[in-house]
């Protein structure tokens, strides 16, 4: 007989971190009928009638059964000038404040139209098709097909797997989701918006619709995407463009594009769930001084709070947070304190007491108060659909902000709920039920809000900023979030495990989240639940500090996850990445800067880079980090050597001043401590000398290291400014351009609107020359640029002995910027615009 070997869920447990049993991977079965155009007899137009806007609209019907005796759906299809098409689909008006969308004026401007088939309206966009409409009451149904070739599908925001989305449905629906086995799905995060690649054709498709929807991506035919929707109204905005970044770019016109952070919040972030009391606070801000380990924030975790009541302190913990805030920024820390949305039902808590007599909170149909539970105990939850509840909830944050807290962190906004039965609430989340009030005079279900809820949660946070902080750009980091969540909050990946599976599944991860529009992301360093291991922690740390937001966090029960805490050469290594990271600043912020004016990742897969190299399209574990670094971070345990495949163009080694030819494939030395990772020929990399944190003041000048191309030449810019407030978006910063070309160089002052920090330029240019010493290397140099090894460097020989490198008994750190330039190639100059001869040591290349 065949045993059971299922685990029994007990009714009563505490069913937040089990497996969820009702999860469901695939959308219901429904029976669908196809829409087709209303047929209005011989010869007559299907357009039914042209909208306001000059838009034209169709009619169209399922074929009327017994059940389905609904008004006829509308269609409309309107296209913008610069490649952006919508469909609209819906029984009547679709509910604005809905959109996420900020139509540009100029959206409407002409009517494409529907083509049709088999009676059927199909919109064709070069190789691809959408049509096959079907509609179900509750849901619809359409499929976009490529004509000629299977497309390569990329992108929908947070999700486990590798880059390519094909060969499998994709669910939207935000979760709390604390185990990322491979095979979960959803996870916090619902982006509907993809990259569709034919042929060397970059197209992108935006189902604006928080309501769940399910994407499978060619599972079931090759060429075909099918979207369900459950709702019966869609938005689709179709995209087209010469590349990825150029989709990317119209997506981001849409939706938003991440805004410049403050400086600070680009620096390094300690977390822990949670540090407290306050003396565990001080120390352990006292221990990154004392180890000279450069960190801008602490953040506060759930136990900040009296009893989990938001905007509450914990008095006995935390009898002074103006002290403690205040000591803590003497020397050098920020404050980013948590926020979950769910109020514990206390009627002698203020917040609970307010939002009942104001009725703030969300209700069931028949108007009861909804009571989930979370950390608190019994809770109820913000109505953030309304402008009213979003207003009050961000006035709140004055109880923290008014003590100095700097920055916020919006935790459990799916949202999540640890109450019922796993039937009646899957996924943790509060039921369907529930309602939303809006502010349209309808109320609609979770069933179809749901998606936004952390959206409305954000939108309250940022108001909160502006009310209490107006001079601030505000900071906020959230777990859950829909499409256009970048416009207010960075997004951390939730509760992975410190597992290698989790650190390998967080590069593409975080890569997709940032092809998804949102540029301020980052994992839970070191792994959240679980005890890392120190060589895991320090792989993850050298990662980390090559991610856009850089935090490192653990869950209550691990062993303790900071620098310090696996023993002196982890520390070692992560002091080193610090350093790095905080040399590289420059760089970092010109990166986010070029976020908010262009829409530009910080953090790039590399085929968004070169779309037309096919070796790319699987690669999962590289990427840019901002326009000339490339990591290949090791995810792996007890690795020593790391494949990399370099696309075209030169390649330096960061580390060894190697230079490799691009197109290649090449198996670099990876002992532990050293990130692969290598810079892009005809590039120019701004650092500076690392500070504690960035509020230190800079005593030494800007260094540009110049990294020529085949032709000797690069270019590299600088972006700064004030690094907090709004001065930037008065024209107040300076965007200074270098150029390097064969010996010469040139500052040129683009915006010349902010006196830069650094008063002098330290110029070195790269030749690349050390790896190929003591090799019969076969060299070549185009145009007098530098000069490429065929051959394996001799520092990378397959025999090269590395001490111990897993136990970590013995680390040697690799030495940054490396340059085998002599004295002659580097040249100081002021900062200032103008033109300047540097002495190239050619020597150094034709000795090779
Ligand atoms: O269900 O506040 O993802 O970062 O430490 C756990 C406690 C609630 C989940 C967050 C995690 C945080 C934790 N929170």
């Amino acid at each position: 007989m065949k045993q059971d070997n299922r685990i029994e869920i007990e009714e009563d447990k505490d069913l937040a971190h089990t497996e969820n049993p009702t999860r469901r991977t695939k959308p219901p079965a429904r029976s669908f009928t196809e829409l087709k155009f209303e047929d209005k007899g011989p010869g007559k137009d299907t357009v039914t009638g042209t909208a306001a806007s000059g838009v034209q609209v169709y009619n169209l019907c399922a074929p009327r059964t017994e059940k389905n005796t609904k008004k006829p759906l509308y269609m409309s299809c309107s296209g913008h000038a610069e490649g952006v098409y919508r469909i609209r689909v819906g029984e009547g008006e679709v509910p604005s404040s809905w959109s996420v969308v900020e139509l540009p004026p100029a959206f409407e401007v002409f009517s494409p139209s529907l083509e049709e088939r088999n009676s059927s309206p199909e919109f064709v966009l070069g190789p691809l098709k959408i049509g096959k409409w079907r509609y179900n009451p509750g849901a619809l149904r359409f499929t976009l097909e490529s004509v000629s070739h299977i497309p390569r599908v990329y992108g929908l925001g947070e999700k486990m797997g590798r880059l390519d989305r094909s060969g499998r449905v994709w669910e939207m629906w935000n979760t709390d989701e604390p185990e990322h086995v491979p095979s979960r799905d959803p996870l916090y995060v619902s982006i509907p918006f993809a990259f569709v690649g034919i042929e060397n054709r970059w197209f992108g498709i935006f189902v604006d619709n928080p309501a769940r929807q399910y994407w499978d991506v060619a599972t079931s035919n090759q060429k075909e995407l099918t979207i369900d929707v459950e709702d019966d109204y869609l938005d689709i905005y179709l995209m087209e463009g010469a590349s990825p970044r150029e989709v990317l770019r119209r997506y981001t016109g849409l939706t938003g594009v991440t805004p410049l952070p403050p400086i600070w919040g680009l620096g390094y972030h300690q977390s822990r769930y949670s540090y407290s009391p306050d003396a565990e606070v001080r120390r352990v801000a006292g221990e990154f001084r004392k180890n000279e380990l450069p960190a801008d924030v602490i953040q506060f975790d759930i136990d900040y709070m009296n009893g989990y009541r938001i905007f509450t302190w914990d008095k006995e913990g935390f009898p002074d947070p103006p002290s403690l805030i205040d000591d803590l920024s003497d020397s050098g820390f920020k404050v980013v304190t948590i926020v979950d949305p769910g109020v514990k039902v206390d009627p002698e808590y203020s917040v609970y007491r307010e939002g009942l007599s104001r009725g703030y909170f969300c209700t069931l149909p028949d108007g009861t108060i909804y009571q989930g539970a979370v950390w608190p105990g019994k809770a109820v939850y913000p109505d953030f659909s309304r402008q009213a509840v979003r207003t009050w909830w961000g006035d709140l944050h004055r109880e923290l902000f008014k003590h100095g807290v700097s920055g916020i962190w919006n935790d459990m906004n799916e949202p999540a709920d640890f109450t019922g039965d796993s039937e009646y609430r899957p996924d943790y989340t509060v039921p369907n039920e529930l309602r939303a009030a809006t502010d349209t005079g309808t109320a609609v279900s979770f069933a179809r809000f749901h998606n936004l809820y952390s959206g409305g949660m954000n939108r309250a946070t940022r108001e909160g900023f502006s009310k209490h902080k107006p001079e601030t750009r505000g900071f906020l980091i959230t777990r859950s979030g829909y499409a256009g969540v970048q416009r207010n909050a960075g997004v951390w990946t939730g509760d992975n495990c410190s597992w290698w599976e989790h650190l390998d599944s967080a590069v593409p991860m975080l890569l997709s989240l940032s092809i998804s529009g949102v540029s301020l992301v980052g994992s839970d360093t070191g792994g959240f639940q679980e005890d890392a291991s120190a060589q895991l922690y320090a792989r993850w740390f050298c990662f980390s500090a090559f991610t856009p937001y850089f935090r490192s966090h653990s869950a209550d029960d691990t062993r303790p996850h900071e620098p310090w805490s696996f023993g002196g050469n982890v520390l070692n290594i992560t002091r080193h990445y610090l350093r790095l990271r905080y040399s590289l600043m420059p760089y970092i912020y010109t990166a986010f800067f070029r976020t908010e004016s262009e829409g530009e990742p910080v953090m790039k897969p590399l085929f968004f880079e070169w779309p037309g190299d096919e070796r790319l399209a699987e690669v999962n574990n590289e990427y840019m980090f901002g326009p000339s670094l490339l990591a290949a971070p090791v995810t792996t345990a007890d690795t020593l050597w790391q494949h990399v495949y370099l696309p075209e163009g030169l390649w330096y080694d960061f580390w060894e001043d190697i230079l490799y030819r691009g197109q290649s494939d090449r198996l670099v030395s990876a002992p532990i401590g050293k990130l692969p990772l290598f810079v892009r020929g005809g590039s120019i990399l701004p650092h500076e000398a690392p500070r504690l944190h960035t509020g230190v003041e800079r005593s030494g000048g800007l260094f540009l290291d110049v990294y020529p191309d085949e032709n000797d030449r690069a270019a590299g810019e600088l972006y700064c400014d004030a690094e907090e407030g709004w001065g930037y978006r008065n024209g107040e910063y300076s965007l200074i351009a270098f150029i390097y070309q064969k010996g010469k160089v040139q500052v040129r002052y683009e915006n010349e609107g902010f006196q830069p920090p650094w008063s002098t330029l330290n110029v070195r240019v790269h030749t690349g020359g050390e790896g190929c010493s003591g090799q019969s290397a076969h060299t070549t140099s185009k145009g007098g640029g530098p000069v490429v090894s065929e051959t394996t460097p001799s520092r990378t020989r397959l025999s090269e002995k590395t001490a111990d490198p897993l136990r970590l008994t013995s680390v040697k750190l690799p030495r940054p910027f490396a340059c085998e330039q002599s004295e002659k190639g580097r040249l100081e100059i002021p900062l200032t615009g103008g033109e300047y001869s540097i002495a190239v040591d050619i020597d150094a290349r034709e000795n090779l």
